[in-house]
């Protein structure tokens, strides 16, 4: 009877370690970065959307990060605000994102939704030390 036992157990982990390798975990995408420098191009705006890629007519998040460019680059810019619009149809969205600022440069919008495909703009304000600018992330909706 152990035998037994003994012989199930090992066939049971050789059937487990034959369906890992059989069927690795698919690689995980990396996410796609989209980058705007300030207009002083001391710092950098890295956009990121979850989830990736935008999807239509679904919600979505938007987080961004700033980056220094430089060693030397002076106190961290402030974004304000984020919004989106399609310049071509001259309209924005019909949402009005949640936006939340975090911590070291770090902030979040929630909420936003496009609700047509074609060519987007998310539209980031920013206050640096020279005064206050609009980045623009161009975003083509299939
Ligand atoms: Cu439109």
């Amino acid at each position: 009877m152990r035998y037994l036992v003994l012989a199930f157990v090992l066939t049971f982990a050789i059937l487990l370690s034959g369906c890992q390798s059989a069927s690795p975990a698919p690689p995980v995408p990396a996410p796609t970065e989209r980058r705007q420098a300030t207009g002083d191009g001391l710092w950098e705006i890295v956009l990121t959307t979850d989830p990736d890629p935008i999807p239509s007519n679904e919600h979505f998040h938007v987080s961004l990060t700033l980056v220094p460019k430089t060693k030397d680059a002076g106190p961290r810019p402030e974004i304000e605000a984020v919004d989106a619009y399609m310049p071509d149809h001259r309209h924005g969205m019909r949402t009005q994102p949640r936006f939340v600022k975090g911590a070291d440069g770090r902030y979040r919008a929630e909420g936003l939704l496009f609700h047509m495909s074609g060519y987007w703009e998310i539209f980031v304000a920013v206050k640096t030390a020279r005064g206050q600018e609009g980045l623009v992330f161009p975003v083509t909706l299939e």
